[in-house]
Order: structure tokens, then C-alpha cells, then sequence
């Protein structure tokens, strides 16, 4: 083909996978109904993306899952973890109830660890591989896309993650010595891809696409060089095979380093796939000159329209490197975008002539892929009419607004500091007067439907304002009066007027606009809506201060005020293209900063500024990563820093790698910490070790439906005071509760006020 895409939504356009695949886990519809319904998805997706313009052989893309991509290569492989065997069909073949109960658990079985993918807001299941672990080839799952596609006339092009990223993204599993790495067995595993090679071209598929972004990552536990070796050997003998449909290596989200590329372009592997908005054109390298290069200069990443003219000339660039040919395509897959901007009707129009969703990338490269064909000349006026646009946004009102830049121009180092700790962790002790491991939850508290279809009505207009916001303030009553009784010691309003914690301030800030059916996949079935930050950022009005101060009414012990910091804020919306992000970290940290004094004004003695995302935008390339740090941790210490004394600073991040960011965490200035542990515990409690802030290690996996008993959050209680200063620990769940039911809710923060109170009890008769 002359144009591609790495990939595309799978959830669909209404999150029809999502309602299957809910429905089939509540027992309403059985297995082999999702799969219809997962096929007739799978139908119009590959009929629409014809219809955009991939309508040569190979250009549709087969990167349908489920769940995620790289269980469904785990699997494939035949790496299921040992306790999950049991759940194998009758012929030994991994089916729907295995993969779902590795990725969610079951019963006492904890499911995979999650964790984010590359420098993206995806988070997949990390594979658990060990010494014993046994491959063996189970290729149906993408054998069947092709066919099912064949069935229908189309051949399209079945996307694996290739094998060195599926062992350099795994663990080691419980039984692994001391020592071993996933990347040892890749000599085992080589053989098992090739197999699926071959079922993947008896099926009909005449391209594969391997997808090895290990190749571009330096966050890796394996360096670059190691990763790069094991693509040289592990492609020497893919590309040897005689049995294989043409292979596509894609190396998404950035450049590959220097030994990546130079084994990329050796191998004997037909075609190369390069993200071009990240990385530049590599320098020519040997072997290049049989290939084809699929050059991403589609921006997958964000929802901004193109720069065509600057696309073409990459593609210019690339064709100077002496490949054999040319393919535009996108620079990953566009699984990181939502579908289709002509979903929108809310949206500014103005604003949607600035944009592209995924349908709209498509149609960029559909403009490239003509190009390619026809000569530049047949496509000028699309180029000139992109150009239209960018020079349209750049010009447009709110994309400056002259009163933030100003603001933002006159900061000085001494807006960036808070007084001294000693006389903060005095004066807060003082003002809060909390017992020895306190308790507290990070924020909200369970959606219920009551809430949703509260909220559902209000947006159609069938629910007035103020009826609206009287469910909300019985809910707030309805979580003060639980956590009273629970007997937790710092509340939470439960957050039931945010959809979610960030969108929520980009509905309420200036410089954000937010979308009706912009759903992009997060995990599984759940995805989010990131807002569209477009222009400076600014607060017209107090956001959340009559929602903290109200539930402040109903009970004298503490509520913590919750905001969401402006790394996070960032993180999860798509930016602005057109500044570095350091500065939009500002213009939201200012906006922050406002609120944070509205609170204190309120009387609201501690606030929680969440961070989640502080580690997700760490950059994949090492000499990247001092300049994010610098601008990242700046932004949350100016949204703070002009917290008194006595107010309490929380936040709260999410994630394991706790140990890669924990002197960016210290230099976050914040006077306490709750952090996910649940799901990588060991390594948690080993970077923590003699930390000096205010730490609340999660003692409750609130991403599994399993209510944890008072002995077993006990033990983490004690794991935690033996590693930390007793009197720095916090007693917390691993993250908010937004998406537990209350029946969990209430039976686990019972055990864990429980386990709390028996620590108390044992730590006093200690002294
Ligand atoms: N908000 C945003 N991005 C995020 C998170 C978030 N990215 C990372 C992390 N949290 C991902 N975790 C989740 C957890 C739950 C859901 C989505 C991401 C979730 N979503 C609902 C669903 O899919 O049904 C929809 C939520 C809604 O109605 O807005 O449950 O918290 N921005
Ligand atoms: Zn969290």
C-alpha cells in the first residue's frame, strides 16, 4: 500500500466493546454473544477504514482486542501464569475465561500487574515469565482475524507485539531465581513467533506488523544495547523463515536508539515502521535500500490537524535514505485517539476545523498516500487548506490571552518555595491534632447509578440545576455520615459532582474544551475522555470551594480538600502543540494556586493536589528526563507553595516505579504522600526505606474487586513502619474508589480503620 496506519480504536465509537464486554462479566450475555458482537464491531471498523482511503491490500490494520495487546501476545505465546491453569479449555487452548481472569483476577487469584505503556495514558498487563514457563504457539486469536476479514474480501494485516518488547515489558514470575530476565528465553520463544507466522499466512495474511517499541524506550529494565541485540537475533531468524507473510517491524513513540535502528535496518525483515513526529530520519544505515519504510509523519499522540506541507517534506527526507519504497503512515497506532471529530456537536466549530481525530488522520493519509501516487500537485489544495488552519489557530482569540502571560512572565524563584518543614510538620500537628496512623481515603468515593443517571439527566437538560446539585449534596452527607461511622480520621467529600478529576477542571477552567464521544482506551474496558487544552489557561471562578466547605459543614473532623495537579492535568488532556508544555504547566499551576487560597480562605486545612500522572510523562529517553523533572516538579511546587504553614499539603500518586521518581516526589515539597502499592509491593518498600515525608503506602488494591481482610492489611501495616518512621505513615487504600461498588467499599475501609486501630493499640503498648 502507499499509505497505513500502526493501528486504530478497538472500543469502538459508542464503546460498543466496552458494554459487551461488561455485560458478559455481570453473566448477562453469554461468551459466544460477545463474540458476535465483537465481530460485527470488527466488520464495520474494517468497512469504515476502507471507506477513509486504506483501501489497497494489507492497509487495514487488525489490532482488535479485548483487553490488551500484550496479554494477547502473553498468551499467545502460551504464557499463562501457572495459577491461572486450571482455566484452560478441555484441549489445554487459553480462551476468554483465562485471558479475563489474568486480567482482572479471580477469586483469590490476583490478576497480572498493570502497568502504563511507554510514555502513553494506556495501561497494559505486565506478562509474568520465568525459567519453567512454557510456550507454546496458540496463534487462533489472530489467525481468525484474518480470516474472518478474508471472509469478507479484505486482506488485512494482523499487528503482534513482537517478541523482544513482550519479554522486555515482562516480569520474572514467582518461581524465577534471583537474577533471571524475561530476555533469557528469547532463544525459546523465537521458534513459538515463527509458528504464528506461519498460521498467520496459511490464514491469508500476506503482511505482518510486529510492533517492537522496546526499540525507542531507555525506561526499560533491559538497555538499549541488550534490546537491541536481541532484535538483530531475533529478526535474523523470523525474516530466515521460509514459511511467513511479509514482516513489518514498527518501532512507535519515539526514535530507536542507534543500535536499534542500525539492527532494524540489517535485518532481514521486508519493511520498517518509524515514528517521524517523535524521532527524525535516521542517517542511511545498511540494508536499507531493500525496504520499505512506512514513515509515521501522522501525529498519533494528538487530536491536532497537520501540518501537511511539513509531512511532506519528511517524506521527502525519507525518500533521500535509499529505501526501496515509501509508505505514509501514522507515527503509532491511533489507539491513543478518539474516533471521529464529526462526533462532536458541541464543539466550537471554529475550534473543529483545527482538529483530527483518528477518522480525520485517516483522511491525512489518505491526502499523503494519493501524493505518493499522483505527485504532489493532486494534492496541493488539501495541503494548502491545512495550512489554512494552523494559520487560522495561531491567530484565534484565547489561544493568547495577554493577562496570563503576564502573569506567568513576572514569577520569581520565591513563588516556588514553602517555608521550612520542621516548622510546618509543628505547626500542622498542632492545627489537626490527628492520632498516630491516621486514616484517610485519596478522594472519591463509588459513582453510583444514582449519580451517573443524576448527572446523564442534568447534561440532557431534563434535570434542573438545582435539583441536581441537591443530589449531590446528599450524597456528600450520605459519604461524611460513612466515613464517620467507619471511623476514619481524615475525610473526603467523595467527589460526586466530577465526572472525572480531570475533566472536571477542564470543564471549569478558561483554555479547555471537552468532548461528548471523545472515549479513549485506558485499560480493558474502561477508557476516559481527555479534554482538549487549546488556549491559555485560566480560572474564571472558585472551582471546588463550595463542595469542600459543604461537606466541612456536616462534621467536625477534617475534610480534605482535592484537586488535581496540573502535571496530571496535563498528562490526561491533549496539549497545546504550539508551546513547551513547561509553560501551559505554569498557566494551569497558577490557576491551582488561586484555588489552593480560596480553600485556605474557606477554612480548609488540608488539601490534596493529585499527582497521578507524575511518572506517566517521565520521557522515554534518558537525557530527556532532568528538563521534565525541572518543569514538572516546578509546576506542582508554584500551584502549593503559597500554602501557610499550618495547611497541609497532600498528594497522591499512582503506578508502581516508585524508586525511579522518588527524589522528584521528595522535591514536590509535599507534606504527605499516598501511593499505590498494591501491585508491586516489594519494590515499593524497598525505594521507600528511610523516606522523610509524610507516606501513605496503599494497603488496599482497589483495582480488584476482592475485599482485603484486617490481618492481611495488618501485615502491610507492619511492612510499612518497618521500612518508615511510624510517625510519618499513612493508612490509606492504593487509590480513589470511583469505580468500586459500596459493598467492597464499606467491608474493606472497615478492615483497614480496624487494622489501624489494632496497629495503634500494639505501637503504644510497645512504648
Ligand atoms: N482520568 C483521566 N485519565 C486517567 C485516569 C482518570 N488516566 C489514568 C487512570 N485514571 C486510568 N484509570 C481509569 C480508571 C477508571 C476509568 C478510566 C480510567 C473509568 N472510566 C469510565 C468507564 O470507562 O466506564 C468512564 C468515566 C467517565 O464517565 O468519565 O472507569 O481518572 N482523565
Ligand atoms: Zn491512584
Amino acid at each position: 500500500p502507499h499509505g497505513t496506519i500502526l493501528g486504530y480504536p478497538r472500543i469502538g465509537r459508542r464503546r460498543e466493546l466496552k458494554r459487551a464486554v461488561e455485560t458478559h462479566w455481570a453473566g448477562t450475555i453469554d461468551e459466544q454473544e460477545l463474540r458476535d458482537r465483537a465481530a460485527a464491531l470488527r466488520r464495520e471498523t474494517r468497512a469504515r477504514l476502507v471507506s477513509l482511503g486504506l483501501d489497497e491490500d494489507s492497509a487495514v490494520p487488525e489490532t482488535f482486542s479485548y483487553y490488551d495487546q500484550v496479554l494477547d501476545a502473553a498468551l499467545a505465546v502460551g504464557a499463562l501464569p501457572e495459577r491461572f491453569a486450571g482455566l484452560r479449555e478441555t484441549d489445554g487452548t487459553i480462551g476468554l475465561a483465562a485471558e479475563f481472569a489474568a486480567a482482572r483476577g479471580d477469586g483469590e487469584q490476583p490478576p497480572l500487574e498493570m502497568t502504563k505503556w511507554f510514555d502513553t495514558n494506556y495501561h497494559y498487563l505486565v506478562p509474568e515469565i520465568g525459567p519453567g514457563t512454557v510456550f507454546s504457539a496458540q496463534p487462533a486469536r489472530y489467525a481468525g482475524l484474518v480470516a474472518e476479514a478474508a471472509a469478507d474480501g479484505l486482506v488485512t494485516r494482523p499487528v503482534v507485539v513482537g517478541p523482544v518488547t513482550l519479554l522486555a515489558l515482562a516480569k520474572p514470575d514467582d518461581d524465577a531465581p534471583e537474577g533471571f530476565r524475561p530476555l533469557d528465553r528469547l532463544d525459546d520463544l523465537i521458534p513459538v513467533y515463527r509458528e504464528i507466522l506461519a498460521a498467520l499466512r496459511a490464514a491469508g495474511a500476506e503482511w505482518v506488523q510486529l510492533d517492537e517499541p522496546a526499540l525507542v524506550s531507555e525506561t526499560l529494565d533491559v538497555a538499549p544495547g541488550e534490546v537491541a541485540a536481541a532484535a538483530a537475533r531475533a529478526y535474523a531468524v523470523l525474516g530466515a523463515a521460509e514459511d511467513r507473510p511479509s514482516l513489518l517491524v514498527a518501532a512507535p513513540y519515539g526514535a530507536p536508539s542507534a543500535e536499534g535502528w542500525e539492527a532494524l535496518a540489517a535485518a532481514p525483515v521486508e519493511a520498517i515502521a518509524l515514528d517521524l513526529v517523535r524521532g527524525g530520519v535516521p542517517s542511511t544505515a545498511d540494508g536499507v535500500a531493500g525496504k520499505t519504510i512506512v514513515a509515521g509523519v501522522i501525529d498519533a499522540r494528538n487530536v491536532w490537524r497537520g501540518d501537511l506541507d511539513r509531512a511532506w517534506a519528511r517524506l521527502d527526507q525519507v525518500r533521500r535514505l535509499g529505501a526501496a519504497e515509501v509508505v505514509v503512515g501514522t507515527s503509532n497506532s491511533l489507539q491513543h485517539v478518539p474516533h471521529d471529530v464529526d462526533d462532536e456537536p458541541d464543539l466550537d466549530p471554529r475550534l473543529k476545523t483545527w482538529l483530527a481525530f483518528a477518522d480525520q488522520k485517516i483522511g491525512q493519509i489518505a491526502v499523503l498516500a494519493r501524493g505518493l501516487r499522483e505527485g504532489r500537485d493532486a494534492v496541493e489544495p488539501e495541503i494548502a487548506a491545512a495550512a489554512a488552519a494552523l494559520a487560522d489557530r495561531r491567530s484565534a482569540p484565547g489561544v493568547h490571552d495577554d493577562r496570563v502571560r503576564a502573569r506567568t512572565a513576572a514569577l520569581a524563584d520565591a513563588d516556588f518555595e514553602r517555608g521550612p518543614v520542621a516548622d510546618r510538620v509543628a505547626s500542622q500537628r498542632r492545627a489537626l491534632g490527628l492520632p498516630p496512623l491516621p486514616t484517610t481515603t485519596i478522594g472519591s468515593f463509588p459513582q453510583t447509578g444514582d449519580i451517573r443517571r443524576a448527572r446523564a439527566a442534568h447534561d440532557r437538560g431534563e434535570l434542573g440545576t438545582d435539583a441536581y446539585e441537591q443530589v449531590l449534596r446528599d450524597e456528600i452527607e450520605r459519604v461524611i455520615r460513612l466515613q464517620e461511622e467507619l471511623g476514619l480520621d481524615v475525610l473526603v467529600h467523595g467527589e460526586p459532582e466530577r465526572n472525572d478529576m480531570v475533566q472536571y477542571f477542564a470543564e471549569n477552567l478558561d483554555g479547555f474544551a471537552v468532548t461528548r464521544n471523545g472515549w479513549v482506551q485506558s485499560y480493558g474496558s474502561r477508557a476516559t475522555r481527555p479534554s482538549i487544552l487549546w488556549g491559555d489557561v485560566s480560572r474564571p471562578a472558585p472551582i471546588t470551594v463550595r463542595w469542600t466547605t459543604y461537606a466541612q459543614s456536616l462534621t467536625p473532623k477534617p475534610v480534605k480538600g482535592m484537586l488535581t495537579g496540573p502535571v496530571t492535568i496535563l498528562a490526561w488532556s491533549f496539549v497545546r502543540d504550539d508551546q513547551p508544555l513547561g509553560d501551559t504547566a505554569r498557566q494551569v499551576a497558577l490557576a491551582l494556586r488561586d484555588e489552593i487560597g480560596d480553600l485556605e480562605d474557606a477554612g480548609v486545612g488540608i488539601i490534596q493536589v493529585d499527582e497521578p500522572a507524575l511518572r506517566e510523562l517521565l520521557p522515554l529517553r534518558a537525557d530527556e528526563r532532568d528538563a521534565y523533572l525541572e518543569w514538572s516538579v516546578g509546576a506542582f511546587r508554584l500551584a502549593t507553595a503559597d500554602a501557610a504553614a499550618a495547611t497541609q499539603v497532600h498528594t497522591h500518586l499512582c503506578y508502581s516505579e516508585f524508586g525511579t521518581v522518588l527524589e522528584a516526589i521528595s522535591a514536590l515539597d509535599a507534606d504527605v504522600t499516598s501511593i499505590e502499592a498494591a501491585r508491586s509491593r516489594d519494590e515499593l518498600f524497598d525505594a521507600l526505606s528511610g523516606y522523610e515525608r509524610g507516606i501513605g503506602p496503599g494497603v488496599w488494591d482497589i483495582h480488584s474487586p476482592r475485599v482485603p481482610s484486617a490481618e492481611e492489611i495488618a501485615g502491610r501495616i507492619d511492612r510499612a513502619v518497618s521500612v518508615v518512621d511510624v510517625d510519618r505513615v499513612w493508612i490509606n487504600p492504593d487509590c480513589g474508589l470511583k469505580t468500586r461498588r459500596y459493598e467492597e467499599t464499606v467491608a474493606s475501609l472497615a478492615n483497614l480503620v480496624a487494622a489501624a486501630g489494632e496497629a495503634r493499640e500494639t505501637l503504644l503498648a510497645r512504648v
